[in-house]
């Protein structure tokens, strides 16, 4: 067994085991509802100047580790680096979320790279390198990217949207274009999580954000192919490399997400049901969630009992603590602490 195998609980959840106290992090751990982040936001030019910037975006990975010794850091990124390293423009407007140069027809593919150019992305490989050499040796360290249909809906929109009308309308119209962006978007990520593990990353996740808007055929075509390609080219790379996949929305097609794609645990949304996911999902790989973050921002008795049934329904087999989706901004940094504390079974402070 590798040595950090052996002294990682994360890793060993990963690798197919139950562990009494489930290892937590949580998704957008590093965010706005930190303090310490807001200081450093405030002084930089832009989220990706940021992203980009090896030394402040190092600190950002660590700064949750310091305060609430999670027992995973997650790279401080965004998925929306790989379209930039594609050549596609991408902008974070202050308070508006991200803007793209929309790829409105099938000719506007031809403005994008068909590999991705790493040199525009050697400051995350670095930011890496930085966080490796800081990490408490308990902590695993997660690398990321957008799963292809997720990228595609933001790469096509030129926006963050609430119903990705745009990507879906697109893939319907234009189906062998549309094919033509997944494929792309295959071999870039899977290059591009091929060289955070090369860079030192002990896994990855792959955000399907928005898998649950498709239905199930078109679900199966974009969401698990793609990703079911991604994870097999980048075994080929990094042997055994662990894999989480995170199909959010996609409910009762669970089952069919792990028959196709080969991670090692799936993320699961505060939407899935418990005792579905107990006997259903459970039984096949280890899960990841699924703490309403809703119930987090609001704390007191709520939090605990959403803490409470996730722990009974999930412990007779491997689980990572985690929330079904990112940490809201206005989140009080002492539900944080009450979270954790109860996970592991200690006294919350007064
Ligand atoms: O102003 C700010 O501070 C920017 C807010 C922010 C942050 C903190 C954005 C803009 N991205 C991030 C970091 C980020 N994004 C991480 C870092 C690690 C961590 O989890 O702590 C990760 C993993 C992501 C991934 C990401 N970006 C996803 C997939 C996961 C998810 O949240 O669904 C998506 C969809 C994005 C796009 C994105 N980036 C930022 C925003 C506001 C959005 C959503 C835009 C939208 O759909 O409206």
């Amino acid at each position: 067994m590798p040595r950090s195998l052996a002294i990682k609980p994360f890793l060993r959840v990963l690798a197919g085991e139950r562990q009494s106290v489930p290892p937590i992090w949580l998704m957008r751990q590093a965010g706005r509802y930190l303090p310490e982040y807001r200081a450093i936001r405030e002084k930089a030019s832009g989220f990706l100047d940021l992203c980009f910037d090896p030394q402040r975006a190092a600190e950002i990975t660590l700064q949750p580790i310091r305060r609430f010794g999670f027992d995973a850091a997650i790279l401080f990124s965004d998925i929306l680096v790989v379209p930039h390293a594609l050549g596609q423009r991408v902008t974070f407007e202050e308070g508006e979320g991200p803007r793209l140069d929309a790829l409105k027809e099938p000719g506007a593919l031809k403005s994008l790279a068909r590999e991705l150019d790493h040199s525009r992305l050697e400051s995350v490989y670095e930011t890496i390198i930085r966080v490796k050499q800081n990490l408490p040796p308990a902590v695993a360290f997660l690398g990321f990217c957008g799963a292809p249909w997720t990228l595609a809906t933001y790469m096509i929109a030129g926006v963050g949207t609430t119903d990705q009308l745009p990507a879906r309308l697109f893939a319907y119209r234009f189906p062998d274009a549309f094919a033509e962006l997944i494929d792309i978007l295959v071999e870039a990520s899977a290059s591009y999580l091929t060289r955070q593990f090369a860079a030192g990353v002990d896994a990855v996740q792959i955000f399907d954000t928005w898998a649950g808007v498709l239905p199930a055929d078109e679900f199966r075509k974009w969401c698990i192919e793609p990703c079911a390609r991604i994870v097999a080219k980048v075994r080929e790379r990094v042997r055994e490399a662990p894999i989480i996949g995170f199909p959010r929305g996609a409910g009762t097609e669970l089952g069919c997400y792990l028959q196709g794609v080969a991670v090692n645990a799936v993320g699961i949304d505060w939407t899935a049901e418990l005792a579905f996911v107990r006997d259903r999902i459970q039984t096949l790989r280890p899960v990841q969630g699924n703490l309403d973050p809703l119930a987090l921002l609001v704390g007191g008795a709520a939090l605990d009992r959403s803490i409470d049934g996730i722990l009974q329904a999930f412990s007779r087999g491997p689980l990572i603590f985690n929330l079904g989706h990112g940490v809201l901004p206005d989140t009080p940094i002492a539900h944080v602490e009450q979270l954790v504390a109860r996970v592991r079974g200690q006294p919350a402070h007064a």
